[in-house]
């Protein structure tokens, strides 16, 4: 990790209905209660386009107390670290009040702020880190080469991957229009570069410059600020999740 902090957006997707497995595993209280998966991303402006969210299934993850019936899914490292941000109502407290591997929350359905599916399915993701942001990855296959070529391979093997096909088939909508490679930067990208897998070495070449494109040339092609850069409304668009409670800065 590098000396300059990163500064993610933490996506808060309420669940709405737990995977079996989860159920089985969750006390009743929790059951009930509000829990939400907090994607860390550094492209809050994309959210309008996401299609599911990513766990790792090899990876276990704690459900943590927020405040009062509100409760965050993330990894253990997330929780310590959003204890003394001011994410949690008591300062350095971290209070673990369930534990669940990835594999058991496949299935589950969140709401996904701004998104124009409005609630998306929590999916397996291999390359998802333990180490980086909350272990959680919000998915937007428009303009993330790596969750294009996820979303994709999911969609090919979908009994390979215990997950039923259409979870992983919502409609890929526009977001960002770029002069270089169009509408959807990601497909683009993918398809030129002919990556066929989530491994593919290339797609850390792939998301570079997807990045670079979407930041220094992108235009919004949805959304209250169609038609303006995307280097104008980043932070518009993060402070609009954040006032409406929808996330919050998350700093490691
Ligand atoms: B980004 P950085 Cl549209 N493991 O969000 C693997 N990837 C992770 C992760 C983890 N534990 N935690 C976060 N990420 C992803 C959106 C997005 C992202 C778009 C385009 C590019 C992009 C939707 N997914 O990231 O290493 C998250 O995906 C490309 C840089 O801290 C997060 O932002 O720089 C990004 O990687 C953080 O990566």
């Amino acid at each position: 990790e590098g000396i300059n902090p990163q500064e993610y957006t933490g996506i808060k997707m309420k669940v709405q209905q737990w995977a079996d497995a989860a159920k089985e595993k969750l006390s009743s209280d929790l059951a009930g209660a509000n829990v939400y998966f907090v994607a860390a991303t550094l492209r809050p402006e994309t959210m309008y386009g996401q299609t599911c969210c990513f766990v790792s299934p090899k990876i276990t993850y704690g459900i943590f107390k927020m405040a009062e019936g509100e409760y965050v899914f993330v990894s253990d490292r997330a929780a310590r670290n959003m204890a003394f941000q001011n994410i949690f109502a008591d300062w350095g407290k971290v209070e673990k009040v369930g534990e669940l591997s990835g594999a058991n929350v496949i299935g589950t359905v969140v709401e996904a702020p701004l998104s124009v599916h409005g609630q998306v399915r929590i999916l397996p993701m291999e390359t998802v880190k333990a180490s980086k942001g909350t272990g959680v990855v919000t998915c937007v296959p428009s303009d993330s080469p790596d969750d294009y070529a996820t979303i994709t391979e999911l969609a090919k093997k979908p009994e390979y991957f215990k997950i039923q096909k259409e979870w992983a088939e919502l409609e890929i909508v526009p977001i960002i229009h770029t002069p270089k490679y169009g509408d959807l930067v990601a497909k683009t990208l993918v398809e030129q570069m002919k990556i066929n897998s989530p491994k593919d070495a290339k797609l850390a070449d792939a998301k570079e410059e997807a990045y670079k494109e979407g930041f220094y040339h992108g235009t919004m092609v949805i959304g209250e600020y169609k038609g303006r850069p995307v280097q104008e409304v980043k932070d518009l668009l993060k402070q609009k999740l954040i006032d409406s409670g929808d996330a919050f800065n998350y700093a490691e």
